[in-house]
């Protein structure tokens, strides 16, 4: 349904002038956003970025892999399924030390969040892996940063009744799931990745070994045990713009809580994957979709993932003026490469930019919600209320 020229003026006034996040989008009020000429939404998006969030700070992130390869699952796009050749070996699990040896050099390098990914489908009967990881969170955190995992759908188990064979009774009794779930917030986990990718519609096109409901449900079980949600998606998978990314955003914007994290990734196209030579998005999708996704998601972190590194600088800081407020950064992604820091230390010191300062140590281990929310609030500098205030 094609929405009134008034009513499209007077939702994107209502996004721009908002000062609290709002959960209620409907997907034409997005779609609504997200259509703007492109040179409004850009500086819309800007001016409610730095309502937000201080505008020239940028969350350096680096990335471990910490389980190479080997993974059981189709995703169309990734270096790391067995189902494509790919030239990847597998790997085990890293050691604990050499996971902290990687966080103490990103430390020392400015990142302030440390993100372990691993190619598994889930952590289902993972029980000595998830000792480790509890192991390398606590570490993470003991040097005051930040930690992520990204592990797979962290738990599912589909309705008791509907399933009453032999396995699935085993699965049952096997899987840890809220029980693992409880132990990483215990451990001190700040955030748990775990990205939808793309909308509802496109997604079976991607990956059909897991379902879009499986994701949603693994981040409804991440917030309910208190772990921040970092959940995004990746562009250039053959999806249309104007339907899928604002799909995507709307399935994120109308969860019970935005994600406190969204991660943008460009795909990296990797030989012999399915997706290899799909045609790479454009820099305005990409900057359209930044833009919406901080009009809709103002206190989100919005984070320039994967394909970075294929980005001329000019393109970059287009992202940031349009409120992309996050990077990775260090020597690599997962498989494939990332800026390295003396690459975006240069570039941060042409623009102006700083590292954003969570002071992760702040946040003990078992710190509520609301002090947690304090204390990102007291490290992004003045809140939407405080600003308000200030303009009088
Ligand atoms: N196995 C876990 C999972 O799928 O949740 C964690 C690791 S997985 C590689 C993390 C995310 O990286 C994926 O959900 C996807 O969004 C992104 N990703 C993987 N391969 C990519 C590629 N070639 N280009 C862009 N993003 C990619
Ligand atoms: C996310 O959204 N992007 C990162 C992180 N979360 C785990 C991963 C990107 C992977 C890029 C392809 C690779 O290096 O294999
Ligand atoms: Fe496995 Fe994650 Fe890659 Fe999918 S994206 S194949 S689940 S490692």
């Amino acid at each position: 349904m094609l929405s009134s020229p008034r009513r499209r003026a007077s939702t994107f006034q209502q996004a721009v002038a908002a000062t609290s996040p709002r959960t209620t989008w409907t997907r034409d009020e997005i779609s609504d956003v997200y259509n703007q000429p492109l040179m409004e939404l850009a500086s819309a998006a800007g001016n409610v970025h730095r309502r937000f969030h201080k505008p020239s700070a940028v969350q350096l992130c680096t990335l471990m892999n910490i389980k190479t390869g080997g993974c059981t699952e189709d995703c169309s796009y990734c270096a790391q399924s067995s189902r494509y050749s790919t030239g990847l070996e597998a790997t085990r699990l890293s050691t604990v030390n050499s996971v902290l040896e990687a966080a103490k050099i990103a430390k020392e390098n400015g990142s302030n969040r440390f993100c372990m990914g691993a190619a598994w489908r889930d952590m289902k009967g993972r029980k000595r892996g998830m000792q480790n990881i509890i192991e390398m969170i606590k570490g993470v955190r003991a040097m005051g940063m930040e930690a992520c995992v990204t592990l797979g759908s962290e738990y599912y188990q589909k309705p008791f009744s509907l399933r009453l064979d032999w396995k699935s009774l085993i699965s049952h009794i096997l899987v840890l799931d809220k029980e693992q779930a409880r132990q990483l917030k215990e451990a001190g986990l700040t955030a748990y990745n775990h990205n939808l990718d793309t909308s509802r519609e496109h997604y079976p096109k991607i990956i059909t070994t897991r379902s879009y409901d499986e994701r949603l449900q693994t981040i409804e079980n991440v917030r309910e045990a208190g772990i921040h949600v970092c959940s995004g998606g990746i562009l250039g998978l053959g999806e249309v713009p104007e339907t899928d990314h604002v799909g995507l955003i709307h399935t994120l914007a109308t969860l019970p809580e935005h994600p406190e994290s969204f991660p943008v990734n460009k795909l990296v196209p990797i030989k012999g994957t399915p997706m290899f030579g799909q045609e790479a998005v454009k820099l305005e999708d990409l900057v359209r979709c930044i833009a919406t996704a901080r009009l809709v998601m103002p206190a989100t972190i919005i984070r320039l993932a994967a394909g970075r590194v294929t980005m001329p600088e000019s393109e970059q800081m287009l992202c940031f003026m349009a409120g992309a407020n996050a990077i990775f950064t260090g020597e690599k992604m997962l498989t494939t490469d990332c800026n390295g820091w003396e690459e975006d230390k240069a570039m941060f010191s042409r623009w102006g930019l700083e590292p954003l300062q969570t002071d992760a140590s702040k946040v003990t281990v078992d710190s509520s919600s609301v002090h947690r929310q304090i204390v990102s609030e007291d490290q992004r500098g003045r809140t939407a209320g405080e600003q308000l205030q200030a303009q009088g």
